[in-house]
């Protein structure tokens, strides 16, 4: 890398060529020969983390590349720059360790100066996906994809430069207000006496619209006027600013930074939902993962591109970013697109008692709040997901509280949020820490119906009138081969899915007081742990399929709802081949008519608002063309009418078993006692080996059931596989309510009859 002209900031990317094993038991000095060549971004994981069977390879291993001397001054810095390596990396730079970061999902750097050699030099970094006492996420409903998966560069700076070394972030920090005041802090690393720093922002035509100078200091502070500022609006009006911060030293730009902001604040109403830059918005949109099929986590910045275009054409306005900080690539994407985003750390499911482990949490809460505070598309920090499911440990809602605090702490222009489990009662302290709250409830998926959706919101509201309450998760299933005519919760059809989608759009658009709403999820993603409805190692709640190529019928629910650009959308194209004489046609439509013509016929017109059904369709044998229009927009499919059914259909065997959901019924659960005879089931068993024995499991899981009011599979157990009932105690004793404990033990009892293999 040369040099060229005055020591400027230099930043080069390296991903191009690096080396990787599974089997190294040493430091390497040299460049190995014998390891694979691969390019980054890289997972291990990338086939085995999606297949199925919660057996992907969680271990470490190393990765390799030679690093040619950049060409710099002597009293240059040289930092190795890591967007994201999950989950544990230890760097190394000739043979010395250099550098160490716990956590898979933030940027580091390391200054590695002191270690470069002239000519070659080696940089290995052995990377550890495996379970860790003491780093997020534990326990969780997703594949954590082991690898280097995100950039690496080599940045070149001047002794006196911004600084690089403070969680990963910019070293400039911008707050701007709608009155066109833009406060700054530029940190500087050893400023000289005589240096200063300039700021100049351009706005989005590239014209300088404010400048200033200042004296250059460790925290260099300073405060901008822009004349008729342009607010960043959102999906309306996404307008971006940039602002450069430039460290002048006589005549000469020492070093220089740039970064992108927008304009716009914003409140939230209990009553009302969200508002930006004083103008009502209910923030309605999905959840998303970072990963895709065949390629795991190590996604290039088109594929983040892709997504966040996915997104606008569906009509969101929010994004929850679940459940760990997501690449840069995404959030610029947002800031352009205009999204207001909840971006989170994994603190999720289980609370580890470690204190090292809320230590990792910490830290993790500093790289996100630090590395991602000039995104004016980020609006809430979450702070946790489901963590009471892994039951209220000691020390659980302190070090929420804590969290909370330091997210406060760090950032007063943002708001904080959780996302709470279904069950968690409605007027849990928990509800208490953050800002606003959320929960994630799946009534019509995993238990009860889709109604009780309404009643319980509607309840909380009605008890907690001044709590902003969103619903940070809700979905179901759908797998585009499953299809049938009278869909029913948890057949996993395409149609349920829509079904549930349309009952859920409705439920929200009538409730303007849900501040946010998030559908579980944009994508369907990996989670290897998962056998659900015949597809095993994904979360097939996706309204687009893992690789992006296929939109689900209730992807067009949203569209109707959200999104302004004219569509009309036929469902059921994938249920091709049907035997009734006569069938209902579903459409969905953001348009005020749509007409159905059948075979060449018109059919009908129907006038409605986005769901429109076309009943007593006549098909003839062979094929049916049906096309629908609604003003200039037109859709069309070719429909088979046969004998036959097509088996394909319909799920075979779901895996669910025969479980009891009133397994405690008429028990007396106050006597019980617990005893751990070797040789014999209990509940310090994993759970993943007792559901391995029929009997053993169907008690376990309808124990399970009974406890949560929820209906549960062996598949959604095995997510739980590496954790033991006595783990998941305090989840049991929250849930049950006052005979937990009882519970607890009688199920023990129960598994203490039956002898081990
Ligand atoms: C949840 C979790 C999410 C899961 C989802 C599901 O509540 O927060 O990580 O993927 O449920 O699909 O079960």
């Amino acid at each position: 890398m040369k040099k060229e002209g005055i020591a400027l900031r230099r930043k080069v990317n390296l991903n191009d060529w690096w080396v990787f094993t599974k089997n190294c038991d040493f430091i390497p000095k040299k460049l190995p020969e014998d390891w694979e060549i691969v390019c980054l971004p890289h997972t291990w994981n990338a086939v085995d983390g999606q297949d199925g069977g919660a057996d992907y390879e969680r271990r470490a291993c190393w990765y390799a590349t030679e690093l040619e001397s950049p060409d710099r001054e002597k009293t240059d810095r040289v930092y190795l720059e890591f967007d994201g390596i999950n989950a544990v990396a230890t760097v190394y730079l000739n043979g010395n360790k250099v550098g160490y970061h716990e956590g898979g999902y933030s940027r580091f750097r390391v200054d590695v100066t002191e270690f470069l050699k002239e000519e070659e030099n080696l940089i290995a970094v052995c990377v550890d996906n495996s379970e860790k006492s003491n780093v997020y996420p534990q326990t969780a409903d997703f594949t954590f994809y082991g690898g280097i998966y995100r950039d690496v560069n080599v940045i070149v700076v001047p002794e006196t430069h911004f600084q690089l070394d403070y969680w990963g972030a910019d070293g400039l920090a911008v707050v701007a207000k709608t009155d066109g005041s833009v406060a700054l802090h530029a940190y500087v690393t050893d400023a000289q006496e005589g240096d200063s720093v300039q700021f100049e922002i351009k706005d989005a035509e590239d014209k300088t619209v404010a400048e200033a100078f200042t004296k250059a200091k460790p925290d260099t502070e300073m405060m901008l006027m822009i004349p008729d500022v342009h607010l960043w609006q959102g999906i309306e009006d996404p307008y971006l600013y940039h602002v450069a911060a430039r460290i002048v030293r006589h005549n000469e730009v020492v070093d220089e930074v740039c970064v992108r902001f927008g304009v716009r604040e914003f409140y939230v109403d209990p009553e009302k939902g969200f508002f930006l830059n004083g103008k009502s918005m209910p923030l309605r949109g999905v959840s998303r993962h970072q990963d895709r099929l065949g390629i795991g986590n190590a996604l290039r910045k088109e594929d983040h591109e892709y997504d966040a275009q996915l997104i606008k054409e569906l009509g969101a306005n929010t994004i929850r970013l679940a459940h760990y900080q997501h690449n840069q690539a995404f959030y610029d994407a947002c800031d352009e697109l205009g999204f207001i985003v909840w971006a989170e750390i994994p603190f999720i499911s289980v609370m580890n008692q470690d204190p090292a482990a809320h230590e990792n949490c910490r830290s993790q809460m500093k790289e996100l709040i630090y590395q991602n505070f000039n995104h004016p598309s980020i609006c809430f920090w979450g702070i946790s997901n489901e963590i009471t499911i892994g039951g209220e440990r000691p020390g659980l809602l302190d070090n929420l509280k804590d969290l909370n605090a330091l997210a406060k702490s760090l950032d007063t222009t943002r708001l904080t949020t959780i996302a709470h489990v279904s069950m968690l009662p409605k007027d849990s302290p928990m509800n208490g820490i953050t800002d606003v709250i959320s929960y994630n409830h799946y009534f019509g998926w995993y238990g009860g119906n889709m109604e009780q959706n309404e009643a319980w919101l509607d309840d909380f509201h009605r008890q907690n009138p001044q709590c902003p309450l969103g619903i940070s998760e809700y979905g179901a299933e759908g797998i585009i081969t499953y299809h049938n005519d009278s869909p029913k919760c948890r057949d996993y059809s395409e149609e349920y899915q829509a079904l549930y989608h349309e009952h859920m759009a409705k439920v929200i658009e009538e409730r303007p007081y849900l501040w946010a709403t998030h559908v579980w999820n944009m994508f369907d993603f990996g989670c290897d742990a998962r056998d659900e409805g015949g597809v095993k190692g994904r979360n097939n709640k996706g309204l687009v399929t893992f690789d992006r190529k296929i939109k689900k019928d209730a992807f067009f629910v949203y569209k109707a709802y959200w999104s302004k650009e004219p569509f009309v959308h036929l469902c059921g194209k994938r249920y091709a081949q049907r035997t009734a004489e006569e069938i209902s046609v579903k459409v969905y439509s953001n348009q005020p008519s749509v007409t159905l013509i059948v075979n060449g016929v018109t059919e009908k017109t129907l006038q409605g608002s986005k769901v429109f059904v076309f009943e007593h369709v006549s098909l003839k044998e062979g094929w049916n063309t049906i096309i629908a229009k609604a003003g200039s927009c037109v859709d069309s499919m070719t429909l088979e009418k046969g004998e036959e059914e097509n088996p394909a259909y319909v799920l075979v065997d779901d895996d669910d078993g025969e479980y009891a959901m009133n397994w405690f019924d008429g028990i007396d659960l106050s006597n019980t006692q617990m005893t751990f005879h070797e040789g014999y089931y209990s509940i310090k068993d994993k759970i993943q080996d007792v559901i391995e024995h029929e009997e053993a499991g169907t008690i376990l899981i309808s124990a399970i059931q009974s406890m949560l009011n929820m209906k549960l599979g062996k598949n959604m157990m095995r997510m739980m596989g590496q954790k033991s009932m006595e783990e998941l105690a305090g989840m049991l004793g929250n849930q049950a309510g006052d005979h937990g404990k009882g519970a607890l033990a009688y199920l023990n009892q129960e598994l203490q009859k039956i002898k081990k293999k």
